[in-house]
C-alpha cells in the first residue's frame, strides 16, 4: 500500500514540477501552487488515501507527503524568482536610458529690458569716441552736490527728495559724482559715459525711487555748444529713427549753463499732438517729447575738481534709461520694469 502512495506522489511530483517550468508569470505559478499545494490540491488529497495504511506506516508516508510539498513549493519559489527577474530585464531593455541623446533643455533667461536698453545707450555714445566710467552708489555731500554746484537750498538736498544715510553719506542721486571722481583723476581730454543706477524719493507711474541713468561728459579746448548739438542729435537719431525731429529749449541745471533740455517728435502721434480721440495723451498735444538734459559744464565744476576754466571747456548730458525705454517699448508703467513678471519681461 505504502509503495502505492510512493508511486502516486512520484507521478504529482514529477506533473507538478512540469507545470511549474511551464508557468511563464506569476498569475499561471499561482495557480499550480493552489492545484498542488492549495487545501483542496492534489497532494493534500493524498492525505485522504491514508485510511488504508496500517498506523506503523502512517508516519513515513506523511513525511514523504511532506517532503514532496516542500520541493514543489522550493521549486514555485525558485520559479517565481526567475520569472520576477525575467519581467525587470524585459522592462529594462525596453526603456533603455540613451545617456548620449539631447536634452528637452531647459528655458533660457535673457538680459532684462533696462540692461540691454543700458547697453544699447552705451554702444551708441561708444561709437562716438565715449568710454564707460563707473563708481560708488553710496557718495558724499561733497561729489553728489557740492562739486556739481548745487546749492545748499536746493531741493535736490531736501531729505524728502535725497535717501541720506548715516554720516553725511547717501545714496547718488545721479551718475554725476562718477565724473567728478574721474575728472579729481584726469586731466583732459576726455570723453566719458557713467551708466548706472540712482536713487531719488519718488514712486509713480513713470518715477521709482531706483531708476538709471546714462550721463555723459566731453571736455577739451574749444569744445562748444555745437559739439554738444552734433553729439546728442546723432544719439538720438541713432536710437529714435534718422528722421526723429530733434529740438532744443533752454533750460536751467546747477552744474551746467547755458542749459537745455532736448526733445524729440512724438513717437505716439508722430509730431501731430492728436490721436484719433482728441489730445495725444503721451505728449499732452505738444507734439514733442523731453528726452534728455544737457549743457556746457559750469566754469565752478571745473573749480572744484581743479581744471583751469580759462582754458577748458566741456559739455555734459543726462538719459534715464527707464524713460527712453518706456518710449521706445510704449511702456505706460515704469513698476513694469520692477516687477519681475515673466510675461513683461519675456516680451524683449
Ligand atoms: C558733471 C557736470 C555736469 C549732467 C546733466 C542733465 C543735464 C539732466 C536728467 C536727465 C533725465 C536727469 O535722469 S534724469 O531725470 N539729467 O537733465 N544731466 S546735464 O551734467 C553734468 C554731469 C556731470 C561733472
Amino acid at each position: 500500500m505504502a509503495d502505492t502512495i510512493q508511486q502516486q506522489l512520484d507521478a504529482i511530483e514529477q506533473d507538478a514540477l512540469a507545470q511549474v517550468e511551464q508557468a511563464g508569470d506569476a498569475a499561471l505559478l499561482e495557480a499550480v501552487r493552489v492545484r498542488f499545494l492549495g487545501k483542496k490540491g492534489e497532494l493534500t488529497a493524498i492525505l485522504r488515501g491514508f485510511g488504508a495504511l496500517s498506523a506503523d506506516e502512517r508516519p513515513a508516508a506523511g513525511k514523504r507527503v511532506n517532503a514532496t510539498k516542500q520541493r514543489v513549493h522550493d521549486a514555485i519559489a525558485r520559479r517565481e524568482a526567475s520569472v520576477a527577474e525575467a519581467v525587470r530585464a524585459a522592462r529594462l531593455s525596453g526603456h533603455q536610458l540613451d545617456v548620449t541623446l539631447p536634452s528637452f533643455g531647459s528655458p533660457a533667461g535673457h538680459i532684462h529690458p533696462l540692461a540691454a536698453m543700458t547697453r544699447e545707450i552705451c554702444d551708441t555714445l561708444g561709437a562716438l569716441g565715449f568710454s564707460i566710467a563707473d563708481g560708488p552708489e553710496i557718495e558724499d555731500d561733497y561729489h553728489n552736490f557740492e562739486a556739481l554746484n548745487i546749492p545748499p537750498e536746493h531741493p535736490a538736498r531736501d531729505m524728502q527728495d535725497t535717501f541720506f544715510i548715516e554720516d553725511g553719506l547717501l545714496l547718488r542721486t545721479h551718475t554725476s559724482p562718477v565724473q567728478i571722481r574721474v575728472m579729481q583723476e584726469v586731466q583732459p581730454p576726455l570723453m566719458i559715459i557713467a551708466p548706472g543706477a540712482v536713487y531719488r524719493i519718488d514712486d509713480d507711474n513713470t518715477h521709482s525711487p531706483m531708476f538709471h541713468q546714462v550721463e555723459g561728459l566731453m571736455v577739451d579746448e574749444g569744445i562748444n555748444f555745437a559739439h554738444l548739438k552734433y553729439v546728442l542729435t546723432t544719439f538720438l537719431r541713432e536710437t529714435f529713427g534718422p528722421d526723429s525731429p530733434v529740438r532744443f529749449r533752454p533750460s536751467y541745471f546747477p552744474f551746467t549753463e547755458p542749459s537745455a533740455e532736448v526733445d524729440i517728435g512724438c513717437v505716439i502721434c508722430g509730431g501731430k499732438g492728436r490721436s484719433e480721440t482728441g489730445n495725444c495723451r503721451v505728449c499732452k498735444g505738444t507734439g514733442w517729447l523731453e528726452i534728455l538734459g544737457a549743457g556746457m559744464v559750469d566754469p565752478a565744476v571745473f573749480e572744484h575738481v581743479g581744471y583751469d576754466s580759462e582754458r577748458y571747456s566741456g559739455f555734459a548730458f543726462g538719459v534715464g534709461v527707464e524713460r527712453i525705454a518706456m518710449l521706445k517699448y510704449g511702456i505706460s508703467d515704469i513698476r513694469l520694469f520692477f516687477a519681475n513678471d515673466q510675461r513683461f519681461l519675456e516680451q524683449f
